[in-house]
């Protein structure tokens, strides 16, 4: 089956995290992503928390599947002349160093374009260029407290949480992706290519977009009626942390299930969609709340929604988490358990859909990844393991016209 991306060429300039996710979205779809990596390191996340002795860690493996690696010194003479090479013939550059240091390498974005005005060239930074922050170098976390995320995230009389979600990472990744894709068909129609940046401040933000929402309202009215401050608790001028409050206009909350004592994620969400009400009393039988006035509208179940949440509670205690959406899902109420990662891992829905899939690798054997979230009724992305270090290096060189013994010579220099 034909992938739509074969054909388009990636220099792969990326590591930890932001990048990777953003070039390994596209060599699933078909791109060939050609990873460049420091000779005898590679990307850092190759070492990092490794579970196998010796063997590139799951950090490394779940975020460069689908791609080949060439080792390569890009801050040797021979080395740059590599990349050159490289840079001619690809169309796309993807890159997410810290501030300046493909400047420092020799290739800003004027010399990248001499070398072949078509190539796009793609980079992902912690703050946008121009920002007052923008030296910074960040991961993931610090990006999540730049982008609001962490001070709407958490318990209001906790300090600011952070995500266990990529928001920063992978969440830029993605946004870059779009970027990429989008510079790709523009380029189709005037023949250029050109400057792709995507921040993690950016992306972060662009995800906080209910709470800048939440922000202005707050400034106009004083308080936020689908908040669990409201109508009881304080609001100040800045938008508190909601707890499991729902972002909407539906109120929602994480409510216990059976077996919550020792299981810490017997829970389930449960949302009070305001046009369900007769369908939730009937659920969890309380009829008696449909046509009550202190019950029949979300105005009158404000001021009383926590007790509200109590009593699905009581009615929840005998209930697994999987029993309780089977009942509630009869009714068209939106809930779901929550899921722990090892039910993610086991779960026989994810596995048929491919969202998780099991790999190989030539050094660990198999292992388990998150393929594509995205599907296509023409295509289906199929997951190859990630690759070793260097290990397509000398079928690449070849490709560029090296000969045996100049890349003999590059490898005795420590260049490849
Ligand atoms: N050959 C020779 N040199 C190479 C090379 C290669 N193949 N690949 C990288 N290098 C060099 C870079 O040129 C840079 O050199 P200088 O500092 O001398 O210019 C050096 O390696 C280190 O790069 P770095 O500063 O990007 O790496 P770091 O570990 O210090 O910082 C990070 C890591 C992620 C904080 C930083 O890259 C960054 O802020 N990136 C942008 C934001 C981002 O993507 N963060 C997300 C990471 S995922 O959590």
């Amino acid at each position: 089956m034909t992938k739509p991306l074969e054909g388009v060429k990636i220099i792969d300039f990326t590591h930890v995290q932001a990048g990777p996710a953003c070039t390994q979205l596209l060599a699933w779809f078909g791109a060939d992503v050609i990873k460049v990596e420091r000779p005898g390191a590679g990307d850092v996340t190759r070492n990092q928390l490794r579970d196998i002795p010796g063997v590139d860690a799951l950090y490394f493996t779940m975020l460069n599947s689908n791609k080949r690696s060439l080792t390569l010194d890009t801050k040797t003479q021979d080395g740059k002349e590599v990349l050159e090479r490289l840079i001619q013939e690809s169309d796309v550059l993807v890159e997410n160093f810290a501030p300046g240091a493909l400047d420092r390498m020799g290739f800003t974005w004027e010399r990248i374009n001499e070398l072949n005005p078509k190539m796009i060239v793609a980079s992902v930074k912690g703050f946008s260029d121009g920002h007052h922050y923008d030296d910074l170098k960040v991961y993931e976390n610090v990006a999540q407290c730049a982008g609001g995320a962490a001070s709407t995230t958490g318990f209001w009389d906790g300090p600011p949480t952070v995500s266990a979600a990529a928001l920063g990472d992978s969440n830029t990744g993605m946004h870059l992706a779009i970027g990429i894709l989008t510079a790709l068909i523009g380029r189709d129609k005037t023949g250029k290519g050109q400057k792709v940046a995507v921040s993690m401040q950016d992306s972060v933000i662009n995800l906080c977009r209910v709470k800048l929402r939440d922000q202005q309202r707050l400034d106009r009215v004083g308080y936020l009626e689908e908040y669990p401050q409201y109508p009881h608790g304080e609001f100040t001028d800045v938008v508190p942390r909601g707890g499991n409050a729902g972002g909407g206009g539906q109120p929602g909350w994480v409510l216990k299930c059976k077996g919550w004592e020792t299981d810490p994620n017997a829970y389930i969400y449960f949302t009070v969609q305001g046009h369900a009400w007769e369908p939730i009393c009937r659920a969890i039988g309380k009829p008696e709340w449909i046509d009550d006035p202190a019950y029949k509208t979300a105005e009158a179940r404000q001021p009383h929604i926590f007790d509200i949440f109590n009593t699905i509670e009581t009615w929840l205690a005998d209930k697994t988490k999987f029993e309780a959406v089977d009942i509630l899902r009869k009714f068209d109420i939106p809930c779901s358990p929550v899921l722990s990662m090892k039910e993610i891992a086991n779960d026989p829905s994810l596995r048929a859909s491919g969202t998780i899939t099991e790999v190989q690798h030539k050094a660990r054997g198999s292992y388990l990844t998150v393929g594509s979230p995205i599907k296509f009724s023409d295509m289906k992305p199929e997951i190859t393991g990630s690759p070793l270090l260097g290990e397509h290096t000398e079928e690449v060189l070849k490709g560029l016209g090296y000969s045996f013994e100049q890349i003999a010579s590059m490898r005795e220099a420590k260049v490849v």
